[in-house]
């Protein structure tokens, strides 16, 4: 079985960060090792969240593993919290990193042109560094745009999207993926770019016209597990972008309406089915 780290926090209450990555990778068949960077009474969209900072456990942790002789078929980051937190996952991942190890970053501090409540700019820029390290990371239009420094728009072409690709992969992302890219109306998807082979690859499906919290974490963790399972590039943005649309329309049928995260929970067995489809072990 291959065997996954996650490093992010967790959020007690609002379906994002741990609380959605490890299910949904536990329900692809990957074992989930999780090194949660924070503890939160809520996500950071809710007023008087409570957070207890885990930064000082990380080093600990990760030594016992090593004492252990644990090791990991890949790494995917999320949500982190400060400047010095990002330096010492980068020195995780480069503890545990082999040539085969996929390190997949999210770097997850915005959206809608807006970062989250807890960030300011130069956390947003440390961030690159994160960047520098993966093999895939997949920032929104939002996250790229802080990152790369060029400006964020709203309205936008083909073109625009292929400039925040080849900008990211400037930083040093080998294979770096935007997230939430519009390229026809009424479709939504993804758009990579493949730096050594120089390739650009997409996958747009029917929009659904609607926003929840949480989508991005629901997304990275399925196109994480995807790749680890070897899912060539567009399968992968199929699988991830497919279940997040289906789990949005069902999200919507909900009559309470949960601003806060999506009903990811129900859709599992359309995620269970996909992978069935591309799994090779
Ligand atoms: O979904 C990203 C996320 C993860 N963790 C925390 C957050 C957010 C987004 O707001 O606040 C704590």
């Amino acid at each position: 079985m291959k065997r996954i780290l996650t490093i992010q926090d967790i959020s007690c209450f609002g379906k994002c960060s741990l609380t959605v990555a490890l299910p949904i990778l536990s329900s692809m068949g990957i074992e989930t090792v999780i090194l949660p960077t924070a503890v939160l009474s809520t996500h950071t969209l809710f007023k008087g969240f409570t957070c207890k900072d885990l930064s000082d456990q990380l080093i600990p942790i990760t030594n016992h593993w090593k004492e252990e002789g644990i090791t990991f078929d890949a790494i995917y980051t999320g949500y982190l919290g400060t400047e010095e937190e990002i330096d010492t996952v980068i020195g995780i991942i480069q503890t545990f990193r082999n040539d085969r190890t996929l390190v997949f970053v999210d770097p997850a501090m915005g959206d809608n042109g807006k970062l989250y409540p807890a960030f300011n700019e130069h956390y947003a820029r440390k961030n690159a560094d994160l960047c520098a390290v993966a093999d895939i990371a997949d920032p929104n239009i939002t996250e790229a745009a802080f990152l790369t420094g060029l400006p964020y728009r709203e309205q936008y072409t083909e073109e625009y999207i292929r400039g925040l690709l080849l900008a990211l992969a400037e930083l040093g992302t080998k294979v770096p993926i935007l997230t939430g890219v519009s390229l026809r109306d009424g479709k939504t998807g993804a758009m990579g770019y493949d730096a050594e082979k120089k390739e650009f690859f997409s996958y747009q499906n029917d929009r659904v016209p609607a926003a929840y919290h949480g989508t991005g974490d629901v997304f990275s963790s399925v196109l994480a597990g995807a790749f680890l399972h070897g899912a060539d590039r567009t399968t992968a943005l199929k699988i991830a972008a497919d279940y997040t649309a289906l789990t949005i329309a069902e999200t919507e049928k909900n009559p309470e309406n949960p601003w806060y995260g999506v009903d990811f929970e129900g859709t599992i067995p359309a995620l269970v089915d996909a992978v069935r489809q591309i799994r090779k072990d």
